[in-house]
């Protein structure tokens, strides 16, 4: 049966703006406090949506969050009517405001961590939400991402859902940006690849100085775990904590794989040769051959992949074999990016086509086209099963698009987020949305008895 890569990009919510909220993420601490423009960044996600929809890749969406969160400000001893809460908030505490505002939730490589039924010892796909502790802003996001994700894979006799990690540092999961899948087909049994950034109990293992580590290897290993995955068909690899303290905060801005092939830098991973010969070894006994593409410092330094989100890419097959490199602009502003990224394709390797996005208004934030999506690999009888209405097509890019220009503002600033009329238009967007994607009440406001 065919089996093929499908990728839900998350759409932007209507209170994208700059927090500052992300210590060790350099884009998001150097932009801290700009005013942001959510209608132009949401419109920017759907444009790379139907431009590789376009290009034939099955393309899904997966829904934004409510935001402010009221609840989360309530927790926080905030009281009143939803308006005063806002309204005391925005008084007494605003960097919690704006951090219940947060759109993070957009980076969707974050929401979830996938491993397709070739995988699984079930023979389901398996998703576990991620916990992402680290940060207070995104901690908030999993319980509807459960939500949006069953909503959308809701048939148990092929999904698999499982509830985040216990929320503590010592389990800190941020998902898909940590992991990749590697397979000579996506229908065959692959290798999954988990990258940690420490370890919580083995004090042995190095650890970034500056910047945190965000993802632990026992978050890993529970994952593995939760989704039945065969020793064979893992490898754990520690991320090296001096690129976390360069800002590399997710294996994502380091290193990106697709089918057979890791397209990597230098510096990525702390013990790089065992790594590649584990997963050498456990790919060729499954019928693959690891190919990967070393990017050496002296060609692009880590600085210049932090910049430019290089490994931030998305890399996917098209029908000949062949792979197709979605970059942001930022690596065409970058000569020596761009330099390597010509000479990459003239070397005629599994690299044949390069597409560029502008994608600035995420960016700003350090979220790159590989943030933007979460890939589930799915054979024919899955995808049948996935709520068709979450799947781009022409008809619904014209949607979403209109519902975008609608109900979105083009420039956000802190007065904005302090608005209570911000959370009406928030919630009313995002009720028509439920509608548009056929998501029945996924959000706390539609819930409410
Ligand atoms: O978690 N930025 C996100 C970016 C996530 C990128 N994801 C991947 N690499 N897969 C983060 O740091 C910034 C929000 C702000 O500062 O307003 C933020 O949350």
């Amino acid at each position: 049966m065919n089996a093929f890569e499908v990728n839900f990009d998350g759409l932007v919510g209507p209170t994208h703006n700059y927090g500052g909220l992300s210590y060790g993420n350099v884009a998001s601490q150097s932009n801290s406090q700009q005013g942001s423009n959510p209608r132009e960044a949401a419109r920017q996600g759907l444009a790379k949506m139907k431009a590789l929809a376009d290009l034939g890749f099955v393309q899904g969406v997966l829904a934004p969050q409510e935001r402010p969160d009221i609840a989360a400000l309530r927790r926080l001893g905030f009281t009143g009517s939803d308006a005063e809460v806002i309204r005391r908030a925005a008084r007494d505490a605003m960097p919690l405001l704006v951090a219940s505002c947060s759109a993070s939730s957009m980076w969707v490589a974050n929401a979830a961590t996938v491993s397709p039924s070739a995988d699984t010892a079930d023979g389901r796909v398996h998703f576990t939400a991620a916990n992402l502790n680290c940060k207070y802003h995104r901690s908030l996001e999993h319980p509807t991402t459960s939500r949006v994700l069953q909503a959308m894979f809701n048939d148990p006799q092929h999904f698999a859902h499982h509830p985040a990690l216990p929320a503590v540092a010592q389990f800190g999961d941020e998902g898909a940006a940590n992991h990749t899948r590697f397979c000579a087909h996506h229908g065959e049994a692959g290798v999954e690849l988990f990258v940690y950034g420490r370890s919580a109990f083995d004090s042995r293992l190095p650890a970034p100085t500056v910047y945190p580590a965000r993802q632990t290897l026992e978050a890993s290993q529970a994952v593995a775990r939760l989704h039945g995955l065969s020793r064979d068909g893992v490898v754990f690899a520690q991320q090296n904590p001096a690129v976390i303290d360069q800002g590399v905060f997710h294996n994502d801005v380091i290193a990106v794989g697709n089918g057979e092939v890791l397209f990597h830098h230098q510096d990525a991973f702390l013990n790089s040769e065992a790594m590649l010969g584990e997963l050498q070894a456990k790919l060729a006994a499954r019928g693959g051959q690891l190919h990967a593409i070393n990017v050496p410092r002296a060609a692009v330094s880590v600085q210049d992949a932090v910049g430019s989100y290089l490994f931030n890419s998305q890399l996917l097959s098209r029908e000949d074999g062949s792979m197709l490199l979605v970059v942001p602009e930022e690596c065409r502003n970058n000569p020596r990016v761009w330099g390597y990224l010509g000479e990459l394709l003239a070397q005629g390797g599994p690299v044949r086509q390069i597409e560029v996005f502008d994608l600035k208004q995420s960016m700003r934030n350090g979220g790159g086209p590989a943030c933007l999506r979460l890939r589930v690999a799915l054979n024919e009888t899955e995808l049948a099963a996935v709520n068709p209405a979450v799947i781009l097509d022409d008809a619904l890019y014209a949607t979403l698009l209109h519902w975008v220009e609608r109900h979105y503002r083009d420039r956000l600033t802190d007065a904005d987020l302090a608005d209570p009329h911000l959370l009406d238009e928030s919630r009313c967007a995002l009720d028509e949305l439920t509608r548009i994607l056929q998501l029945g009440a996924v959000y706390p406001f539609q819930r409410q008895p």
